[in-house]
């Protein structure tokens, strides 16, 4: 198995859409790309300790590639929009990809040239595409959080 890690808004949604993917073997919200250690989610929702509210992902790579995967990512959220997702606001929201390896980077840099000069956005593509570092398990409350509460949007609570 491999692992991909995504931050592109509130991560219950992003849980929610990646675990609906063929090949896609486990994922789990948490944290990532900050300073404090060991954050929760309401040191988070401050949005100064620098992390994003990410989804890691687990796929088995002979059925669904990483490529896909970045398909994905960027059909379910606005990758235009600058520290905030929907109704969301903060760092924490911020779209970013964060790679495990250089082919991973790679991949990651050529997909986002591509939406870009596909037309899709008329605005720049602001997600950050930066190794990944530490990751932070969020609390159990807030894994598969859409199944728990039977809601399928974060606008919604
Ligand atoms: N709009 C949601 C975001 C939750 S998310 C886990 C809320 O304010 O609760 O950041």
């Amino acid at each position: 198995m491999e692992k991909a890690m995504f931050g592109a808004g509130c991560f219950w949604g992003v849980e929610a859409a990646f675990r609906k993917v063929k090949g896609v073997v486990s994922a789990a919200v948490g944290y990532m790309g900050g300073t404090l250690e060991n954050p929760t989610y309401k040191d988070v929702c401050t949005d100064k300790t620098g992390h994003a509210e990410v989804v890691q992902v687990e796929f088995d790579p002979k059925v669904i590639s990483y490529e896909e995967l970045l398909k994905v990512f960027w059909d379910i959220h606005d990758p235009t929009q600058l520290n905030r997702q929907g109704p969301d606001f903060g760092t924490q929201y911020r779209s970013v990809i964060f790679y495990h390896n250089e082919e991973q980077n790679k991949l990651a840099i050529a997909s986002k040239e591509q939406l870009q000069q596909s037309g899709k956005y008329e605005g720049e593509i602001v997600t950050e595409i930066t190794p990944a570092t530490v990751f932070y398990r969020a609390e159990e409350y807030h894994q598969r959080y859409h199944e728990k509460h039977g809601i399928d949007s974060c606008g919604i609570r």
